[in-house]
């Protein structure tokens, strides 16, 4: 199957028929059926698949070699609502680089894997990268195994019913030993790019903070003014504050995921839980805007009898790219643009452990986690051209 055959088998899979959005969140059937994509693809490619410790997937073009491979690849599952490309383009392009390679006789020296990164929205279980921050060992085995779905459910109970041990999740040196450099292939989630692709230098601070303001719930209608503990209004000011902040600091503050107890019309909610994303140029004004937004939460808790409590959930540093990738990459590609992303990636993680790179292609509305994310057949196709490049430079040289 080619590019847009590809494409089309996997365009259907977890799509919202009104809304258009994606909801492939992590192990549920539509992202396990796109696991079962990726699968498929993999043996009809005759290539080797390996399910590692911790529930990302990989698929290998095994070369005889032992010298460390190139991977590629991206992830599979969606925020709520999401767009059709974040993610799934980067793997749709791997195999189809894959078949570019093998259709013009390539011979690879080295290794080459497509990678399917687990959880890497966080939408399931929260923290960001999931997948990808256990292999490299940016997140705890027992801080992951205690992460909880909306229902309740622990990563550790998800995976051991998929059949992974949930006692054996964690770093693995052995296959980041196997890994010489990973070059992911992503939709660009802005306008910075006016060109079919870009080459990555870097991906700017981001976190989550999640804030619990607790209060007293009662009766909306019989419960005076002056009486309530309604943490509504507190998280209220936190909002406004989180926008206020942003402003004043040059930073990006989003809240898009609240949950109330008991969530009634009628009912003065016992309790109310966001998350603040918060992203900026530099580490500095990133923590001092989500300093500030914690002080107004917490002086409008005081004000209405409120308490409230912040947990950082996840933090990734300023990540620049491996410099001298990042300059192959460019030169391979006749000198594209290189430019920086406020998006994170799994490269961004496993930059720590090892050489890796980003290939962007443009996405001419610069919308992105949303239904209207897009990008044109042309463009696709010129980042499978770019990827077979690439692959052919790293691991055919
Ligand atoms: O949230 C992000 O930046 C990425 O899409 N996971
Ligand atoms: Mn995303
Ligand atoms: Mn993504």
């Amino acid at each position: 199957m080619g590019f847009e055959d590809m494409w089309a088998a996997l365009l259907p899979v977890g799509r919202d028929p009104g809304a258009g959005g994606y909801h492939r969140f992590a192990w549920t059937p539509p992202e396990l059926e796109c696991r079962d994509w990726f699968l498929d693809e993999a043996r009809a490619r005759d290539l080797r698949v390996e399910r590692d410790r911790n529930g990302n997937l990989f698929a290998w073009w095994d070369t005889g070699t032992d010298e460390p491979g190139v991977l590629t690849g991206s992830h599979l599952d969606s925020v709520p609502g999401g767009g059709a490309y974040d993610g799934p383009l980067g793997v749709v392009s791997a195999f189809a680089a894959i078949d570019l390679l093998r259709e013009r006789g390539a011979r690879p020296r080295r290794p080459i894997g497509i990678a399917a990164f687990a959880e890497e929205e966080g939408a399931r279980f929260g923290v960001a990268c999931l997948g990808s921050r256990l292999l490299s060992g940016a997140i705890t085995p027992e801080r992951a195994r205690g992460l909880r779905d909306r229902d309740g459910r622990t990563f550790a109970e998800v995976l051991a019913a998929h059949g992974t041990d949930p006692e054996g999740i964690g770093r693995d040196d052995g296959l980041l030993g196997r890994i010489g450099c990973l070059v992911e292939l992503h939709i660009e989630q802005g306008r910075a790019l006016d060109v079919p692709v870009g080459v990555a230098s870097a991906i700017v601070p981001h976190g989550r903070w999640r804030f619990e303001f607790t209060g007293e719930g009662n009766h909306a209608g019989t419960t005076r003014l002056e009486d309530r503990r309604d943490p509504m209004q507190p998280f209220a000011h936190m909002i406004l504050e989180a926008r206020r902040a942003a402003a004043r600091n040059g930073t990006l503050t989003t809240v898009g995921k609240v949950q109330v107890t008991p969530n009634g019309v009628n009912a003065i909610p016992s309790a109310v839980t966001a998350w603040l994303d918060g992203r900026g140029p530099a580490d500095d004004t990133v923590r001092r805007t989500v300093a500030e937004v914690h002080a107004a939460a917490r002086d409008a808790a005081r004000e209405h009898g409120v308490s409230v409590e912040l947990a950082e959930e996840s933090y990734t540093e300023v990540v620049g790219f491996d410099t001298a990738l990042r300059d192959r990459l460019a030169a391979t590609l006749g000198g594209v643009p290189v430019l920086p992303t406020g998006a994170g990636h799994d490269a961004g993680i496993l930059a720590s452990r090892l050489p890796t790179a980003m290939l962007f292609v443009r996405n001419p509305t610069g919308v992105s986690h949303a239904p209207a994310e897009s990008a044109t057949t042309d463009d696709c196709l010129a980042g499978v051209e770019a990827l077979a490049a690439v692959l052919t430079d790293l691991a055919c040289g």
